[in-house]
């Protein structure tokens, strides 16, 4: 495993401080579960010898996308992890990893802090992630993920603007009835674009037949079109399907990847690191995917900057080939929490950050305008 430290040099996490934080969005993002103006969500602090490493937890204010929620990853950040880590002395994310496994659950809470710990333990190897995670990519192939619009002529004016802006994809979120007749008015205008679709579940296994229509698009994928837990009825779609799909939801660790991939359930795979609990998850099923020779890409939550560099790290590992929900800065926030912003180069990519850690400048006074709540945990108190 890269970035072990011998014994003797192992840090000791001293502090640890959560910010719930609210960021509005700079247009509002409608999915089949509705439609929202902001984001809800926890950034995480890790201390030790003087240094600070950042994490993101993306669980929502709202349980729609899983069952987490901002207050559910609070509590179990407060209740267990963070005391586990004191405890036990936990310092490195491969350690927290190992021993945080006798919890059940909750992967949105584990990972913003594994995120923290990982960026620690770069800075204090002086490191960018991506050189810790074996990263090969030093600029990563980026689409945008469009949420439903008020008519389709808003939404064929915004996947222009996109386009304009250089992304190499557009992701459009689908829910019955805002499905076959928005693919088909889009492939009108746009005939080669490449182009796919997201569900976040909102099928059953009823809707098949309807669902055999985008065949007629030349999607690069259909995206969840069933429940989570739905493996089964994903397999029977996909056999009827010439479209690839890809699993988001369903895919919450490494097992999960094995069977869906045994059983025919899809052919791409979304990597979200809160969804999976961590990087070192998110490691094992990308390694899994390249030795059964499916391609990964990596999703997205509308992190803010923080979370988002990490996802940029993680997509310069080899198997991540497909083009990712990580999109520049503004498409998000006004003001992004980081310095520089992450802008799109004129070949539709993001660069990978070189500087140690996240690689990226958090800006703490925006951090304290968008903080809610602030909870400071010290070790002498465990
Ligand atoms: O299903 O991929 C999803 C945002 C929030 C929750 C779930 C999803 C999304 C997105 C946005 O599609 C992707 C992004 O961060 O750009
Ligand atoms: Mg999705």
């Amino acid at each position: 495993m890269p970035g072990e430290r011998s014994e003797r040099t192992k840090m000791k996490i001293d502090r640890i401080e959560l910010f719930l934080c609210y960021l509005p969005y700079v247009h509002f993002f409608e999915t089949s579960f509705g439609r929202q103006e902001g984001r809800t969500f926890i950034l995480v602090k890790v201390y030790a010898d003087g240094m600070c490493g950042y994490g993101e937890v993306v669980a929502d204010k709202s349980p729609f996308y899983s069952y987490e929620t901002a207050s559910t990853a609070w509590l179990m950040m407060k209740d267990f992890f963070v005391p586990l880590i004191f405890r036990k002395a936990l310092a490195h994310p491969q350690d927290f990893y190992a021993q945080v496994g006798i919890y059940k659950g909750h992967p949105m809470a584990r990972a913003g802090l594994e995120l923290a710990l990982w960026d620690l333990e770069a800075r204090s190897q002086g490191l960018p992630l991506w050189r810790l995670y074996e990263g090969i990519h030093k600029e990563i192939p980026v689409g945008v993920s469009i949420g439903i619009q008020d008519s389709v002529d808003q939404l064929l004016e915004r996947i222009q603007g996109f386009l304009d802006e250089g992304y190499q994809r557009i992701k459009i979120k689908i829910k019955p009835g805002w499905d076959t007749a928005v693919c088909r008015k889009v492939r009108e205008k746009l005939p080669d674009i490449p182009l796919q679709v997201d569900a976040n579940g909102a099928y059953s296994a009823g809707d098949s037949k309807r669902l055999k229509e985008l065949d007629a698009f030349n999607l690069t994928m259909i995206e969840q079109p069933f429940a989570p837990y739905d493996l089964w009825d994903h397999s029977r779609l996909q056999k009827e399907l010439a479209t690839p799909l890809c699993l988001d939801e369903s895919i919450t660790n490494v097992e999960a990847a094995r069977k869906a991939i045994e059983m025919g359930s899809c052919r791409i795979i979304n990597i979200k690191a809160g969804r999976v609990g961590g990087i070192i998850e998110s490691r094992k099923i990308h390694d899994f995917c390249q030795d059964k020779s499916l391609p990964v890409w990596c999703g997205g939550m509308l992190e803010s900057g923080i979370g988002r560099a990490h996802n940029v790290h993680l997509a310069a590992l080899p198997n991540f080939t497909l083009p990712h929900d990580i999109s520049a800065s503004k498409r998000y926030y006004a003001e992004d929490l980081i310095e520089p912003p992450f802008d799109i180069t004129a070949r539709g990519t993001i660069e990978v950050p070189d500087l140690p850690g996240i690689g990226v400048y958090p800006q703490e006074e925006r951090i304290r305008k968008a903080a809610v709540n602030k909870e400071v945990f010290r070790k002498e108190d465990f």
